[in-house]
């Protein structure tokens, strides 16, 4: 435990907010000020999307999935004073890793990052003879430890959940192979000590024939609520054109999170604009990050746009938990 390290409940930033404009009647509402990071925001990128961001002492930090112009897949630290201004490392982060052999990895991308007892921890989609699940730590988003890769590749989406559910640390992935999969199913695995994983439950597959046909992956860091985790999710179309990618909704239960108890049919957010619908990844909305503020029941969702920017979407604690309910498939 480092002790100079502040638990992000313990100290209040206000999360970023913009009501949902008179007439519109989405369940989840974009920033007027999308994209909030364009693709070049520092000098060596080509573009900067799918990242993750925090509460960090009085503002956020963020690990940010910057691909170079090289086009190699690299991860940055980043801190804010207002979620919406940011300010990104130049360089890759540089991962001290106990074992040198892992710490050769080839690519990292599409970070996940969580407040879990006494640290953050940072999980990724690590190039280790194919994508898999890597776990890294950080007490102040300047340097990171590598702990082991938590699954053989290939795996794609792995996402912590805040606290221990019956005495385990608990991750939600997606196995895949190695390319652009068209399949992928959500997966639960519990560790005793962030090391070694299994235990694995069937969580929930593809569904119906639309946005989450063809395979899903957990997004943010799940959210605790009296009615159960709140997961919102990507989901892939394969159309015509090539795959879309939206976000959905479900609530897991708080002790089995396996059990899904609500999913919703329709998405939540879909690519509509031209920063989703054009960029190097066409029609991509890909939701990697969320903050929530308790006392107003706000939530900020970060959320990677056709692979090129960040972009930021809003919604309401009590109004999603109706959506979820009044238009789940379950
Ligand atoms: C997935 C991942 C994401 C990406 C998406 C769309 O397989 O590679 O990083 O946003 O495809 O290209």
């Amino acid at each position: 435990m480092n002790n100079s390290i502040i638990a992000p409940e313990e100290k209040s930033a206000v999360i970023p907010w913009e009501e949902r404009s008179q007439g519109c009647s989405d369940i989840m509402w974009r920033s007027g000020r999308n994209p909030v990071i364009p693709r070049n925001l520092i000098p060596v990128s080509n573009s900067i999307f799918n990242s993750a961001v925090v509460p960090f002492r009085d503002g956020y930090a963020g690990v940010f999935r910057c691909d170079d112009k090289k086009r190699d897949m690299r991860l940055h630290f980043g801190k804010s004073r207002d979620g919406i201004a940011w300010e990104i490392e130049p360089h890759p982060i540089v991962f001290e890793a106990e074992d040198e052999e892992i710490g050769r990895f080839q690519y990292a991308y599409d970070p996940r990052v969580c407040w879990l007892e006494d640290r953050y921890y940072i999980t990724w989609c690590n190039g280790y003879h194919g994508p898999t699940i890597a776990i890294g730590y950080t007490y102040d988003f300047k340097s990171c430890c590598l702990l082991e890769n938590a699954f053989l590749p290939y795996n794609r989406n792995g996402v912590l959940f805040p606290r221990r559910i019956n005495g385990k640390f608990a991750m939600l992935s997606r196995p895949s192979d190695t390319g652009h999969t068209r399949f992928g199913d959500i997966f639960y695995s519990e560790s005793p000590d962030m090391i070694y994983w299994g235990r694995h439950r069937f969580v929930m597959g593809p569904a119906g024939d639309g946005w989450q046909s063809t395979k899903i992956g957990a997004g943010p860091v799940p959210i605790e609520t009296a009615e159960g985790w709140l997961l919102i999710y990507h989901g892939v179309l394969s159309s015509c054109n090539g795959f879309v990618y939206s976000a959905g909704a479900a609530l897991l239960d708080l002790e089995k999170p396996w059990k899904v108890i609500h999913r919703t049919a329709p998405y939540i957010l879909s690519p509509q604009t031209l920063y989703e619908c054009v960029g190097d990844v066409s029609n991509v909305v890909f939701p990697c990050a969320a903050l929530h503020d308790k006392a107003t029941g706000r939530i900020a969702v970060y959320y990677g746009a056709a692979d090129t920017v960040t972009c930021l979407a809003y919604t309401r604690m009590d109004w999603l938990l109706e959506f979820i309910k009044a238009n789940s498939i379950i």
